[in-house]
């Protein structure tokens, strides 16, 4: 049998940690030949909703679940930590400005950070799914020197799996006919689901759209005026409809991150993550930002796709989320967070 692997979740006592942990013991998380251990790590308030999740983990006699600590220490958190899923954020609250919000996150990933660069594993692999995910991404990065920056990235699944249900949807498509749909940017507003490479069983989906919505320009003002505010906007959509944020979504979408990093994105294309660039697209270097990715598992880091042409559309949509992205590093900055 091979070693277990060791999962770190913080806030595992939330909601989108309640989602996630019954998933990761049932294996969808490494697979239905790799055991775990998992260490949640919850603040003081939050260590009872952990300890009860950690009951009912019991209770499900997960055939590959070895462990399950709960603490509120994150140095016995990511002690030997091979997987870091920072959940865990402090949420912005009424009245609550930018700078207030950086710098109480900035409280959290920076000493979580520090934790993960002193006590994690050799080969740990870090995701931030807690807002604003990629400038805590980055703190936590900077908070840690030693480990590589392409072990960090940000939850951008999400966006990119609501941009493919919502490509199916007006295509009419299987989702898994679909590829090579891309997010571009910050998990925000500003972020650009970019449909202009996708095919669908290999036709390019400007042509079907252009088919279906008769005519060029009503596909293109279909996917300015429609589409991108759609996928953009949808975590709203979703508190409107149902009256609470996205979570078993959010959980299914982490899953899907570690998932594809950890085995490989296979031929199934480009998948969106965020991730430090180096300059590619024209991304300022050392920016969190979300880009097309794939893996070649097997302890690959998260890889660029290369070689994409941007016409004019993709180009302003990609500057205004990356200006939105250095005003938050440059806050960060200014407050001395990173
Ligand atoms: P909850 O408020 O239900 O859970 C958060 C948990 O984190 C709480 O139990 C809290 O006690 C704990 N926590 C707070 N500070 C901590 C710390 N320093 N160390 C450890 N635990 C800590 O929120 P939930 O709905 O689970 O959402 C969690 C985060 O995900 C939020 O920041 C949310 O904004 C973010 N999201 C990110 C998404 C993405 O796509 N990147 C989508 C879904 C979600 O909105």
């Amino acid at each position: 049998a091979t070693k277990p692997v060791t999962i770190t979740i913080t806030g595992a006592g939330g909601q989108i940690g309640y989602a996630l942990l019954f998933r990761i013991a049932a294996g969808d998380l490494l697979g239905p030949d790799t055991r775990v251990r998992l260490r949640l790590l919850e603040i003081p308030q939050g260590l009872k909703a952990a300890e009860g999740a950690a009951l009912e983990l019991q209770d499900g006699a997960f055939a590959l679940l070895d462990a399950v600590d709960v603490t509120d220490d994150p140095g016995r958190a990511f002690d030997g930590a091979n997987h870091a899923l920072l959940v865990g954020a402090r949420p912005r609250t009424a009245g609550m400005e930018r700078a207030d919000l950086l710098s109480a996150n900035g409280g959290i990933f920076g000493p979580q950070g520090r934790a993960i660069n002193d006590h994690a594993a050799e080969d740990i692999r870090v995701v931030v799914v807690g807002n604003p995910a990629n400038t805590n991404a980055l703190i936590a990065k900077e908070h840690a020197p030693d480990v590589p920056a392409e072990r960090f990235s940000a939850l951008t699944r999400l966006d990119h799996n609501r941009a493919l249900g919502q490509l199916a949807a007006a295509l009419d498509a299987p989702v898994g006919d679909i590829r090579n749909v891309a997010v571009w940017g910050n998990h925000s507003a500003t972020q650009f689901p970019d449909v202009s490479h996708a095919t669908v069983a290999g036709i390019p989906v400007p042509n079907l759209l252009t088919t279906r919505l008769e005519g060029a320009d009503e596909a293109l003002q279909w996917l300015a005026e429609t589409f991108i505010p759609r996928v953009a906007n949808r975590g709203a959509e979703i508190i409107e409809v149902k009256g609470s944020s996205s979570v078993a979504s959010a959980a299914s979408a982490t899953i899907d991150h570690v998932h594809d990093l950890v085995l490989g994105t296979g031929d199934r294309g480009w998948t969106s993550a965020g991730v430090v660039s180096h300059g590619e697209y024209g991304v300022p270097e050392g920016l969190v930002f979300s880009f097309p990715v794939t893996s070649a598992g097997d302890g690959a880091d998260w890889a660029i796709a290369e070689g994409i042409e941007l016409d004019g559309f993709a180009r302003s949509r990609i500057d205004a989320s990356v200006a939105e992205l250095v005003g938050e590093r440059d806050a960060v900055r200014a407050l001395g967070l990173v």
